[in-house]
């Protein structure tokens, strides 16, 4: 396993593993990795085939109607896996819909996610039990609950870091851009994670920024890296850098990690009708999983206990999904408020009475 160095400027994204699987040397970043060996990396690798088939899975069971909607996470694995493995579990994550492969693995039960995509509770888990608040899908909202967050980290005196997930359109939206000028100002452990899939839903990228996203983020006083979103290790160092910065008291950071969105933008889109073939192939052969897989170079045993695994873990997934039961509609009241709210109670027992109407 050759190492080649690498020449690199600022716009060129950070790569550790190219998409043949040549490992390539970096002075500033290979420290950062040091701790990761081949056995770590085959453990970064397991995690993307067990996400890549969760993913599958949960896109199949939409199709089946078991699920009510599902954002694919396809090619995005290395962003969520390699960037969700450099926390710690005192971090803590607010993330949009698309971080499924993030939410697990912080832990999130698969019921859990299971009973949040087929809509049988109103949001899905509690949040301080894995470190990750439930999926924001106000596009952007959660950068302002990341940066209050780190903000409340900074003030109890504590070395925790906030990180917050969102996509390349989400740069254009006020919140993402507000959250930045008050983590800024205010020096906020959090870091901006920002995976430049391509795509805000049929809206290529290059239609709302025509530089680079992560130049934005010096503008707001905030150093910026753009990695190679499909390069685990690469994304794994470019997080740490960005976590140890929010620790020691450096404020925020701004990652861009460049990837593709390889499947729709979520199971009620045909990609078909805006996506270049052409374009998408050219991604696929940046396949994150492919080039560990070339890189590890690893055993047929190995490959089969990984792969074993992953349909243990859609099995799973399935029956947890499956076993869920339907709420009653009124339970859509409870939990608003802590305590009692006479507008509420007028809403709920209108419901109630529209209901009745159906029974015979
Ligand atoms: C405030 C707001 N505006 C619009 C939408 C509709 N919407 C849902 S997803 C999306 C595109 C988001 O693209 P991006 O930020 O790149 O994330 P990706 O879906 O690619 O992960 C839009 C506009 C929304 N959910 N919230
Ligand atoms: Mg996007």
């Amino acid at each position: 396993m050759s190492m080649t160095l690498t020449a690199r400027t600022t716009q060129d994204p950070v790569q550790l593993i190219d998409a043949q699987g040549v490992r390539l040397a970096d002075e500033t970043y290979d420290p950062l990795v040091a701790d990761i060996t081949d056995e770590r990396l085959t453990s970064l690798y397991e995690d993307m085939v067990l996400v890549r088939r969760l993913d599958t899975e949960a896109t199949a069971l939409q199709r089946q109607g078991e699920l009510g909607l599902w954002p694919p996470l396809l090619g995005q694995e290395a962003a969520q896996v390699g960037s969700a493995r450099a926390l710690r579990a005192d971090d803590f994550v607010f993330s949009s819909y698309r971080e499924n492969g993030v939410a697990f693995c912080r832990g999130v039960e698969l019921v859990d996610l299971a009973r949040a995509w087929r809509g049988t509770s109103a949001s899905g888990w509690d949040p301080f039990s894995v470190g990750m608040a439930t999926p924001a899908v106000i596009i952007g909202a959660q950068t302002l609950h990341a940066t209050g967050y780190a903000l409340g980290c900074a003030r109890d005196g504590v070395d925790s870091a906030a990180v917050a997930y969102f996509g390349d359109g989400a740069t254009s939206q006020g919140d993402v851009n507000e959250a930045m000028v008050f983590a800024a100002s205010f020096h906020a452990p959090v870091v901006f994670f920002c995976q430049n899939n391509q795509w805000a839903i049929s809206e290529p990228v290059g239609l709302q920024a025509v530089r680079p996203i992560a130049d934005r983020a010096p503008g707001f006083g905030i150093p910026s890296v753009r990695v190679d979103g499909n390069d685990v290790l690469a994304v794994a160092a470019v997080t740490r850098e960005a976590l140890e910065r929010a620790r020691s008291g450096g404020g925020p950071s701004f990652i861009e990690a460049v990837t593709y969105r390889m499947g729709p933008h979520t199971t009620s889109d045909d990609p078909t009708r805006y996506v270049d073939p052409l374009q998408r192939e050219e991604w696929a052969g940046r396949d994150p999983l492919a080039r560990v897989e070339a890189y590890l170079d690893l055993s047929a045993d190995e490959r089969a206990r990984i792969a074993a695994r992953s349909d243990e873990v859609a099995a799973e997934f399935r029956s947890a999904c499956k076993a869920l039961v339907e709420p009653h509609p009124l339970s859509l009241f409870d939990n608003v408020y802590a305590e009692p709210h006479s507008g509420l109670e007028r809403q709920r027992s209108r419901y109630a009475a529209y209901l009745r109407g159906f029974e015979s």
